[in-house]
């Protein structure tokens, strides 16, 4: 027997990649659904050598469904996801409408695997925000061997964090300004094209921005309490990848050396650091499209604080900060044995 699947959401920059990972990992699947709005049905989505047929979320019938990764906002999600759990299956969502509440796990396999052992009461498991996801996979296996007290990162965030409509944006004004056109902004406060806006989400009271929030009380809830972030999150013209600049300050002191030699033994991550050559490797985003790893480079001492560590991490945001992940949380339920194929 395999497991019934549905992606809601499948039509959208993250769905798409959910289809393309559930079939490129093998995901032991028996039936699966792309589902999405009205708008949608009928659009052809590829799944490995098929192509599915998207359904209308509004009048699928999820009886016969176990697991469903869903997509499509926070709001689809806190009317869909309570209602899907209900009828009994699993829902992994990646918006942020439940990564907060105490009853709903908040998980990076690489990281808290465990935390699923407490128990899956709502019948919601959360994915992380993207940046969140990529920073703590860096940051697990440095905590492990020196404790960290406090980080502070910047980030350089995709177009595509904002999904479809944010990549048709950087697209379309790349092109205005080309030949002259007026330039527009809709999904972006300011124009992105050829600038950089130090604004993701929301801003909130105290200025900082809902997404540099995210990053603060995700980190906590997903790696330590303990952990004191501090975050400015931006937005760069650049389709897919986002880059996080984290200035690391430990309990006891960690070498680059021994800091390098950790994370190339970390699980989920890829080291691009051969500090020894007379040009050090780095990684950038147009590297990671694609890719599964979280790459990390510049690994640096900071002798400006005591025992602090620089680290330039980079990752795919559809892949590990949105859909595998997804796809890798799917996978632990089934090694977990919590669900059957
Ligand atoms: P649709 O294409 O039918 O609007 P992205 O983040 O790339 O913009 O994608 C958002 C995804 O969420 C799309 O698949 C979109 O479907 C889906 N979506 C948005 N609103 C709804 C809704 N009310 N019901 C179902 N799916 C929705
Ligand atoms: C961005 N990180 O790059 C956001 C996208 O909370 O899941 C993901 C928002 C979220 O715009």
């Amino acid at each position: 027997m395999a497991l019934n699947i549905a992606v809601v959401g499948a039509t959208g920059a993250v769905g798409k990649e959910m289809l393309t990972i559930l079939a490129e990992r093998l995901f032991p699947a028996g039936e699966v659904h792309a589902l999405a709005s009205r708008r949608s049905v009928g659009t052809e989505l590829s799944y490995g050598d098929k192509t599915l047929k998207c359904k209308d979320l509004e009048t699928f019938d999820f009886s016969s469904v176990d697991l469903v990764l869903m997509s499509a906002g926070g709001d689809v999600s806190k009317e869909w996801s309570p209602k899907i759990a209900k009828a009994g299956a699993i829902v992994i969502d990646n918006s942020s409408a439940w990564r907060m509440d105490p009853d709903v796990p908040l998980i990076v396999p690489e990281v808290n695997a465990d935390a699923l052992d407490d128990g899956i009461r709502k019948g919601i498991i959360a994915n992380p925000n993207c940046s969140t996801i990529q920073t703590v996979v860096a940051l697990k296996p440095l905590h492990d061997a020196a404790t960290i007290n406090r980080v502070s990162v910047a980030t350089y965030q995709s177009t595509s964090g904002a999904g479809t409509e944010g990549m048709d944006e950087l697209w379309k004004q790349t092109r205005a300004i080309y030949v002259n056109d007026p330039v527009e902004p809709q999904a972006f406060s300011k124009q992105i094209a050829f600038n950089v806006i130090p604004k993701i989400d929301v801003f909130m009271e105290d200025g900082s921005t809902k997404e540099e929030w995210k990053m603060v009380v995700e980190t906590k809830k997903i790696l330590d309490p303990k952990i004191k972030l501090f975050a400015t999150c931006a937005r760069v013209p650049v389709f897919v990848g986002h880059c996080v600049a984290a200035h690391i300050e430990f309990e006891t002191g960690i070498s680059a050396k021994k800091a390098r030699s950790i994370l190339r033994e970390a699980p989920g991550i890829m080291l691009i650091d051969r500090a020894d050559e007379e040009e050090p490797a780095f990684v950038t985003p147009v590297e990671c499209v694609g890719e599964f790893a979280t790459f990390v480079s510049r690994v640096r001492e900071d002798p400006t604080v005591e025992n602090g560590l620089a680290l330039w991490i980079v990752s795919d945001n559809l892949r590990k900060g949105a859909a595998l992940n997804a796809v890798q949380i799917a996978e632990l339920l089934l090694n977990k044995g919590i669900v059957k194929a």
